[in-house]
């Protein structure tokens, strides 16, 4: 390497270097630690190439349509100005007063978190980022952070959700972002400190977010103070959310009804959020439930209202028609190649549907299909991540999963050797939900119910048994958490006989987890990744590590193996490269490695491939261990 670097080195070159070349370019031994950003890619590629895709020729993937620019002569102002040049007050009137359905679109977080296990990486989302911000502008918001994007990106992708929402804000400058917050879970799967919650939305707030979509896994409101007052001291515009569940035309059930609903949303509007959100997160809104639902809370609160449903039932354009005629403000949907099924209701045909009404969101389809035209040559390339539900089901209402879950449920139950049992679990997540006391089901609630119904499974347990047979089992840590007031009180709170059984007993709270947990000591967490990783930490570092410390160790470990990988592009990143393939990487501005790989050597002795590439024309050799 440092032979290479001495060679390449522009001075040397030229021939003017004098005996004192090394001592004034010290930069030469900087390859310890680059120790070649070309190996370091190759050794990733190699690695993919041998484990991952088991030496195997890559699928065939077509070209991906790039999305046509043309120019619109009309200039358009974006939400994301508007917002800044009214102000956040005027912008939420000028919202309520404007007369067309308002929407998001949600394709580059909850879309592909529902169909794509949540795998579309940062290089391709940039890669349509213009193209976005160019016909897109007529949207209330890009829904594109938060929920499930922050942990697999590091966790999967070994790439950094921050630098991702650096990046596409640097595209997107003129559309409002906007995120999905779990309350005290974050974009985790558990209670955090409160000074980590409040310093993520700060920090979230600062590195672009504009909307803070704010849930609570249990509809518990208590639990979202900390997160609303820590978004609304941004300044930015707050969605405290509702999770929808049941049925409210259904008047055999009465625990999740209309007033319930509205005593929430007036709850809600009472601690200052801007907009409140009905976040139907399984696609349980019937069209008709949601007509009466908007009616009622367009009479009983001020705030606009914000809807968000699922495809699952096949049921989602009409549910979202039916809420624009009763008045709702802003409605959720996806571009049509990524919508459907377990996502968002389709951009495409709300906008069809509503031309030459009064709703007319005047929007031209032209740019949407362009950009669509991406996502659909593009999913291509995560086929491997597509949960194989290929027709809606009605079947949704009965069970109550969330659509991200319901994709997950069979995965899930096949790796578990349960897979003729897909249909038991899908009945035994029902029967959990009402031992667990009917509850809301939506992350982390969900994993709750959905590891009790699994645990049921494998156990031979019904409602019938649990609580005798119950107590020589030791129940999933979820189950444990949930017993123990750590995930939040329901409504009705949790049913005494299923809590006693779990805990064995142990003593569970009723009070927010967030007043017993101790403050996280973001200057150790410093110090510690410090010295470890040899880094100058930053707060997205801290806040990184403080949400997942084994995952963002993880992924620092990586980087310093292989250095960033995220500028491989992804077909390269899932399936490495053919014999003879080649491909190119732009490591820095304008510094792009040509890699070829030349031969996939032969197993050896010692477990080893030799794996030959051409890095820029030179001739390189890594060593991989073949793990199959
Ligand atoms: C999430 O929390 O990630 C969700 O999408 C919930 O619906
Ligand atoms: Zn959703």
């Amino acid at each position: 390497g440092f032979l290479v670097n001495v060679l390449n080195n522009p001075i040397f070159a030229d021939g003017k270097c004098s005996t004192k070349f090394i001592d004034e370019n010290p930069s030469l031994f900087e390859i310890k630690d680059s120790k070649d950003r070309g190996t370091k890619l190759l050794q990733f590629i190699g690695d993919v190439v041998v484990n991952e895709n088991q030496c195997n020729p890559k699928p065939k993937f077509e070209k991906i349509r790039k999305p046509r620019i043309i120019e619109n002569t009309e200039n358009i102002e974006g939400s994301r100005e508007l917002f800044n040049r009214l102000g956040k007050q005027s912008y939420i009137e000028h919202i309520k007063n404007e007369k067309k359905l308002l929407l998001t679109d949600t394709t580059m977080r909850d879309a592909h978190q529902s169909l794509l296990a949540t795998r579309i990486r940062s290089y391709d989302l940039i890669k349509v980022a213009k193209p976005t911000e160019h016909y897109m502008k007529e949207l209330f918001s890009l829904e594109m952070w938060g929920g499930a994007t922050y942990d697999v990106a590091y966790r999967f992708l070994n790439e950094s959700p921050w630098i991702r929402l650096q990046k596409l804000r640097k595209e997107i400058p003129n559309i409002l972002f906007q995120m999905l917050f779990r309350a005290s879970n974050g974009v985790g799967y558990k209670n955090y400190p409160d000074n980590v919650i409040r310093e993520f939305i700060k920090e979230s707030a600062s590195q672009g977010i504009d909307v803070f979509r704010i849930f609570d896994s249990l509809n518990w409101v208590e639990n979202m103070k900390p997160s609303i007052d820590a978004a609304l001291e941004t300044g930015k515009i707050v969605e405290a959310s509702m999770c929808y569940t049941g049925d409210i035309l259904d008047s055999s059930k009465t625990k999740y009804n209309l007033d319930y609903y509205v005593n929430m949303a007036k709850e809600l509007e009472s601690l200052g959020t801007d907009i409140i959100c009905i976040k139907d997160m399984a696609g349980l809104l019937k069209p008709y439930a949601a007509y009466s639902l908007i009616k009622e809370l367009k009479n009983n609160v001020e705030v606009p209202i914000h809807l968000h449903t699922h495809d699952t039932s096949g049921n989602g354009v009409a549910t979202c028609l039916m809420a624009s005629e009763a008045g709702v403000d802003i409605i959720d949907g996806a571009l049509e190649t990524m919508a459907g099924l377990t996502s968002q209701p389709s951009l495409n045909a709300i906008i069809e549907a509503l031309k030459n009404t009064e709703r007319d969101t005047r929007i031209d389809l032209y740019g949407y299909e362009e950009i669509g035209n991406y996502y659909a040559d593009l999913r291509n390339v995560y086929k491997k991540f597509e949960s194989g539900l290929c027709s809606p089901s009605a079947e949704i209402y009965k069970y109550e999963i969330p659509g991200g879950q319901y994709s997950n449920l069979k995965p899930q139950a096949d790796s578990l050797g349960l897979s003729d049992k897909f249909e038991v679990v899908k009945e035994k997540y029902k029967e959990a939900n009402m031992i667990l006391g009917d509850i809301i089901k939506v992350t982390p609630s969900s994993k709750v119910v959905g590891d009790l119904a699994i645990f049921m499974t494998k156990n031979n347990l019904d409602k019938d048994n649990i609580i005798e047979e119950g107590k020589n089992l030791s129940f999933p840590d979820s189950v444990l958490d949930y017993c123990r007031g750590m995930i939040g009180q329901p409504e009705g709170k949790i049913p005494k006989d299923i809590q006693t059984v779990v805990l064995k007993g142990e003593k569970p709270i009723d009070v927010r987890p967030g007043l017993l947990i101790e403050d996280e000591d973001f200057d150790q967490i410093k110090k510690y990744l410090d010295e470890k990783f040899n880094m100058n930490t930053n707060i997205r570092n801290i806040l990184s590590y403080t949400l997942y410390p084994k995952v963002y160790e993880n992924y620092l470990k990586h980087l310093q193996e292989y250095n960033d990988i995220s500028k491989l592009e992804s077909t390269v990143y899932f399936y490495g490269l053919d014999e003879g393939e080649e491909c190119e990487v732009e490591i820095e501005e304008g510094k792009i490695l040509t890699i070829m790989l030349s031969d996939i050597g032969e197993i050896k002795d010692n477990g080893y491939r030799t794996i030959s590439f051409e890095l820029n024309g030179m001739t390189r050799e890594v060593e991989i261990k073949d793990k199959n």
